[in-house]
């Protein structure tokens, strides 16, 4: 059986819910050690004047620089290490994530301090009060921003958020790693079958969010690290966007799922001359 297949009759929640647990806090990580190290004790520091109870499920796709010790230190922090085997994908990590947390509430960011954790709240708060199903922390809102990107980045970024425009409409940072969503919207979701970054796009498509809510934050460059993104992952964007064009817009999908394979092929052929 395809892998894919075996995700797609997987029930979206694999936990019961734990209704003393208000928040479930999801980070994907891959070799991000020395930034959990800051991540951890901001995040505490952010969240125990709320009262809120929370957990953090860092989830890691089998890093070589010893993670476990990162998480044992940040002793004020209620987190757990969730090591993954199999397909190192960051989509799939951030997935086993919200099907392993256990809180009413569940909030998915990076690990490298891009996504600032004293906004948190702002999210938590858009969430509980607005119209919203679904809250991006947004770097394309009015008042948001990106640090020192580059014009390749911007435009990367550009052309990424087009070719997913029939698909979400107006809002404005789809393509967010900083986002929060109720328990019971996640469990809405049909036929879950992300690859590569996108899990945000995913979930609003596939967990038919009506109101996606974009509250501003200024995203900084990543704090200690290498980027993972790569052509490779530019390529598992292209294929995501296919699949889900199949599934959520098949009549725009006629349009674009050609346009997608073309584009594909392109980039793979660049692949093997970057070799
Ligand atoms: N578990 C897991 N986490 C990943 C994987 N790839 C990236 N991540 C994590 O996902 C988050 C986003 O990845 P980044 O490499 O920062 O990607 P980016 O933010 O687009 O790029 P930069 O900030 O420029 O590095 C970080 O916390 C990474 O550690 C993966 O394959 N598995
Ligand atoms: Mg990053």
């Amino acid at each position: 059986m395809r892998n894919s297949t075996l995700r797609r009759r997987l029930p979206p929640s694999e936990k019961e819910p734990d209704t003393s647990l208000d928040l479930s806090i999801i980070v994907p990580t891959y070799r991000e050690a020395e930034n959990l190290r800051v991540l951890l004790p901001r995040i505490a520091a952010t969240l125990k004047p709320t009262g809120l109870a929370y957990e953090v499920l860092i989830i890691d796709d089998g890093s070589d620089d010893n993670p476990q010790a990162a998480v044992r230190e940040a002793a004020d922090c209620p987190a757990e290490l969730v090591v993954r085997t199999g397909l190192r994908d960051l989509s799939l990590a951030v997935l086993e994530g919200l099907r392993r947390a256990r809180g009413r509430t569940f909030l998915v960011m990076d690990a490298d301090l891009s996504h600032p954790p004293e906004r948190i709240p702002d999210l938590l708060a858009a969430l509980e009060t607005g119209p919203g199903d679904f809250v991006i922390g947004s770097r394309f809102a009015a008042g948001g921003g990106t640090k020192d990107w580059g014009g390749h980045r911007r435009l990367n970024s550009y052309v990424a958020t087009l070719l997913c425009r029939p698909l979400i409409g107006g809002v404005r940072d789809p393509m967010a790693g900083f986002f929060a969503l109720r328990r019971e919207t996640f469990e809405r979701a049909e036929g879950l079958d992300p690859i590569g970054y996108k899990i945000g796009l995913e979930l609003i498509c596939r967990c038919r969010c009506r109101h996606v809510v974009e509250v501003p934050i200024t995203f900084a460059n990543r704090r200690a690290g290498r980027s993972k993104l790569s052509l490779e992952q530019q390529r598992r964007y292209l294929l995501h966007l296919a699949r889900l064009y199949r599934d959520c817009r098949p009549g725009w999908g006629l349009l674009m799922r050609p346009m997608l394979a073309f584009m594909r092929a392109i980039l793979t052929v660049l692949a093997v001359i970057a070799r």
